[in-house]
């Protein structure tokens, strides 16, 4: 692939050495936190001491309160305009200017407002009292992080400056190209999942709307997007795409909803945002679940995904799971319930079931984590969750089929087999979490993926299993603090 026409240059901030800095993890923190007053994100900038001053990439991203019907598109006095889903329900959510969610409607840093940088970008205390050029004076923000693990702080500082820096530092992680097929989204968008010939809604099998050629890149790894729910491709450092889908069902092989059904119907944008530090890519609707909403936020070598499951009652709340494409074969999986690992070859393996928290799937293509956890007030038992993983190319389970443009005959989408298809099996019933139907309960399952080289081990998902599990301590100071003494 000839990359020369990108838009932005992608560097790697990635040190192999620099596990002791949460190499590839991100520190967010909210625009409550600091005591600027009235600036714009653009004013933000960030620095490093390392014997000097050095600029690294900062990220605002502005958030705010949006009632569901506007990110779909309906009228404040036409709510059922674009079907009106989610009318009178609120919630905080990105904002981006090329969707329906528009603009925050304060325009400076405010209190939801995240800001965000890499923690391995940190270095060591200041020696100086000069701040850096191009930022003003009494500004400066000391921000130590502070590892429990380790008891090691780094810093990072935040100024405002004079006009004459760039956040970015010049330098981009993550590029993310949304491209929607039909053209510019709020005049394309068929948010309200109708049939295009008919203008009825469409089937839940029906034709697959919204196709896009969506692209999410970094040095590490790439991610393509072809429909709302459906990545297609997941490749490490250039390499073939291992991963054939990522899938959701209610229990192995019913078909009733999947991604495919998903697309088929009502969906929207929340937010598309493209670096540099991180990318973001949310967005609503999953058939009856019209406010099920995904958040999906891409780092450099790191993919946070947060599921928010507003829906109905249901039998159980099922699956989301991870298939894999051929060019895995003669990788090994391993999670912390079957340390040892299994060779994904399309060979069934025999593994202890039960809840699990880490998953690692290593071999010579490079390595990819998955970390899960998941926020609710359902009393779920412990024996709700268990694991699901087949590894077979002669499957007996059912696969599900999608109907692609003009849906002359449904399809399969990818191969037929499953390859070390793994995922977090929930069980129990589902009770109501959907606020437009008055919900009293709330799930959110939250994955954590990591990527990086050939040759991780059930350490590095251990070690990462970790720093989730024990958060980076993060304060902060005015600085240079009134009571440095003047050198
Ligand atoms: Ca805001
Ligand atoms: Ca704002
Ligand atoms: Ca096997
Ligand atoms: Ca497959």
């Amino acid at each position: 692939m000839v990359l020369v026409l990108m838009s932005v240059v992608l560097v790697s901030s990635l040190a192999p050495s620099a596990h002791g800095m949460r190499e590839g993890s991100p520190i967010v923190i909210a625009g409550a936190l600091l005591q600027w007053g009235d600036v714009l994100p653009s004013e933000v900038v960030a620095f490093a001491y390392r014997d000097d001053w050095h600029q690294i990439p900062v990220q605002v991203d502005e958030r705010d309160i949006r009632e569901f019907a506007q990110i779909y598109g309906s009228l404040s006095d036409d709510a059922i305009g674009r079907g009106g889903f989610g009318s009178h329900v609120f919630e905080e959510v990105y904002c981006d200017p090329d969707t329906f969610t528009g603009l925050d409607s304060n325009p400076t840093l405010d209190a939801n407002d995240e800001i965000v940088f890499m923690a391995h970008d940190a270095g060591t205390r200041a020696e100086t009292i000069e701040g850096p050029v191009g930022t003003q004076a009494g500004s400066g923000v000391e921000i130590a992080l502070v590892d429990p693990l380790s008891d090691e702080a780094t810093f990072v500082y935040l100024f405002l400056q004079d006009g004459t820096l760039d956040p970015s530092a010049g330098v981009s992680y993550v590029d993310y190209d949304f491209h929607l097929l039909s053209g510019e989204y709020r005049s394309t968008y068929n948010t309200a999942g109708n049939d295009e010939s008919t203008g009825a809604r469409n089937e839940d099998h029906g034709e697959q709307l919204n196709p896009e050629d969506s692209i999410i890149r970094t040095t590490v790894y790439e991610r393509h997007w072809s429909y709302r729910w459906t990545c297609d491709r997941l490749s490490l450092f250039g390499g073939s795409s291992l991963v054939e889908r990522e899938d959701y069902w209610i229990s192995p092989g019913a078909c009733s909803r999947n991604m495919g059904t998903f697309n088929a119907q009502e969906g929207a944008f929340i937010a598309n945002i493209s670096g540099p530090v991180r990318a973001i890519r949310s967005f609503l609707g999953a058939n009856s679940g019209p406010l099920v909403q995904v958040d999906r936020i891409y780092y450099e070598a790191r993919e946070d995904v947060a599921i928010y499951v507003r829906v109905h009652p249901r039998s159980a709340v099922g699956m989301f799971y991870v298939d894999h494409t051929v060019a895995a074969i003669g990788m090994t999986y391993f999670n912390d319930l079957n340390p040892t690992g299994v060779m994904i070859d399309g060979k069934p393996d025999r593994l202890e079931v039960g809840p699990i928290c880490w998953e690692l799937v290593a071999g010579d293509q490079g390595s990819m984590i998955r970390l899960h956890e998941m926020l609710t007030d359902i009393d779920f038992e412990r024996d709700d969750l268990t694991l699901f993983y087949v590894d077979d190319v002669n499957t007996a389970i059912n696969l599900c089929q999608a109907c692609l443009e003009g849906c002359r005959e449904p399809e399969t989408l990818g191969d037929d087999h499953l390859i070390g298809a793994s995922g977090v099996w929930n069980t129990a019933p589902l009770p109501n979490t959907d606020p437009s139907l008055l919900a009293t309960q709330f799930l959110t399952t939250l994955t954590t993926l990591y990527y990086g080289e050939a040759g991780w081990t059930p350490a590095d998902a251990m070690m990462r299993q970790a720093w989730a599990d024990i958060p980076m301590g993060v304060q902060w100071t005015p600085w240079p603090r009134p009571a440095d003494p003047a050198r």
